[in-house]
């Protein structure tokens, strides 16, 4: 059972969209995406295949090449599936776990069962389409227990694990009823690969509690530490994800100039842009912006807050909740500083094409990135890309991967209101009377992001993989 690929990247999604036409034609198109952009250039080298779920339950594509001569492999998923799988236990178990409690994750036998069913089903689709001695790249949470699955059915593969979102300490990880099977599952990789190095040495952690032996700490780039298991060797390491500035296009002239004018030419333009997502504490810069605007230390009329959140994950109640909070706070704030004509907040509950973000990241004199734990955050380091120039100033939490490489920002505790007040107060009036410090440290901030890109993170990840001597 093996197919001709010799690259093969699985995630939980594949990288296209169903489009449905006026007259009810539907197809299938590909969807550009960070990863996508990263991983393009190595698929399309080898003739790569991309397996994954298209996004839609109980339908799927044949699989079909793109343009650039990579195969989209599709994995049907039935509506019960989708439930169990993925709004369950990816992320109604495992993103609360890994997130550090935030809301208290959801122990479902039934969850488990499909999960573990899924990654079955995903794994047998990888074994049928890789060829005999293949590289493969599997992705994130939802798919923890294919490397052992994969490993056992195809041992000739080799095969690398990148986590994307944080790995919690042994406190937390062995609260989950099915840690041994997990981290069995992940020990069938050639090489795990974290963010962080604090999240590859929790790892390194559980491992040798479940009693495997463990060699070295971890490095950032490189492999310095090992599992050794089952007679194999498997490299653990830190491998910070970055993104690919060209995706933010170029800019348009004079576009800053004319948002900055619909908004009323406000002095101080302060931006939020995340998912929807209770772990990125949404709600309390905002609450940070109301005591702000309330102690005097902020004028309404001087400044304005646009908060632009992408609709996520709806179906999951804590997801519901999150949302209907930060719009109450939003009309709240509005109701109390506003004027006709002139809110203080500009919310929009939409995803935006990449293009326009950036001009929203030019306009903003304050980007606001506050989540409550964050495996990295590429929002931040989008803003920091587009401030080329030494202008912006990014309040950023202490509980984001990208705090670790942006430490020049106006770093801030999202647990405390005071401490995010603090960090907005500090970039709101440096901005103004040292703005040579701010420069110096946008400008570092910016050297990092564009000498570390999304081309770094993948080239550096597999690098390390095709060296793995298991
Ligand atoms: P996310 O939790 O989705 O990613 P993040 O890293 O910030 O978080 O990436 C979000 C992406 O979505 C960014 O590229 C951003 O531009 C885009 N986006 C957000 N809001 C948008 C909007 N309104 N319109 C259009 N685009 C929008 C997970 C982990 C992170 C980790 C990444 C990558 O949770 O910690 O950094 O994966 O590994």
């Amino acid at each position: 059972m093996s197919g001709d690929n010799s690259f093969v990247v699985v995630a939980n999604r594949l990288p296209v969209d169903l489009h449905t036409s006026p007259d009810g034609t539907r197809t299938w198109a590909p969807s550009p995406g960070g990863l996508v952009a990263a991983l393009s250039p190595v698929l399309e080298r080898h003739e790569g295949c991309w397996v994954g779920w298209p996004g839609v339950a109980d339908e799927a594509p044949e699989p079909f090449r793109t343009d650039g001569g990579v195969l989209l492999h599709p994995v049907r998923l039935s509506s019960a599936d989708f439930e169990g799988f993925y709004e369950g236990f990816s992320n109604a178990t495992l993103w609360p776990l890994y997130h550090d409690l935030i809301v208290t994750p959801i122990y479902h036998r039934d969850w488990w069962d499909i999960y573990r069913d899924v990654n079955l089903r995903f794994a047998t689709e990888v074994a049928e389409v890789a060829a005999e001695g293949a590289t493969v790249w599997v992705q994130d949470y939802q798919l923890q227990l294919l490397p052992g699955i994969l490993r056992q059915m195809r041992p000739d593969l080799r095969i690398g694990f990148f986590l994307h979102i944080p790995f919690p300490g042994a406190d937390l990880f062995r609260q989950l009823p099915w840690r041994d099977e997990t981290i069995r599952g992940l020990l069938g990789a050639d090489l795990i690969g974290f963010h962080l190095e604090s999240g590859a040495n929790n790892f390194l952690d559980l491992a040798r509690r479940a009693g495997h032996e463990v060699s070295g700490s971890a490095s950032t780039r490189l492999i310095d530490a090992h599992v050794h298991t089952d007679g194999r060797r498997v490299g653990v390491g830190a491998f910070p994800i970055s993104i690919d500035p060209t995706s933010l296009g170029e800019g348009v002239e004079g576009s800053v100039e004319a948002l900055r004018a619909s908004l009323g030419n406000p002095r101080t333009v302060l931006l939020g842009v995340d998912r929807l997502d209770y772990t990125k504490g949404i709600l309390q810069r905002l609450l940070a912006f109301e005591e702000l605007l309330e102690s005097g230390a902020l004028d309404p009329d001087e400044v304005v807050f646009l908060q632009i959140a992408t609709p996520s994950r709806e179906r999951i109640a804590q997801y519901r909740q999150a949302r209907s909070r930060v719009e109450e706070a939003v009309g709240r704030i509005n109701g109390r500083f506003g004027s006709m004509g002139h809110p203080v907040v500009h919310y929009l509950h939409q995803s935006l094409p990449k293009a326009e973000l950036r001009t929203y990241y030019e306009a903003a004199d304050i980007m606001l990135v506050t989540p409550f734990k964050d495996g990295m955050n590429l929002v931040a380091k989008e803003y920091v890309a587009c401030h080329g120039d030494g202008s912006g100033a990014l309040v950023l939490s202490e509980f984001a991967g990208a705090a670790i490489e942006l430490p020049q920002a106006n770093l801030c505790n999202p647990f405390d209101v005071e401490s995010i007040k603090r960090a907005i107060a500090t970039a709101a009036t440096g901005l103004s009377t040292t703005p040579e410090v701010h420069r110096e440290r946008m400008l570092a901030m910016h050297a990092q992001v564009m000498e570390h890109d999304v081309d770094v993170w993948a080239g550096s990840f597999l690098d390390a993989l095709a060296k793995v001597e298991s």
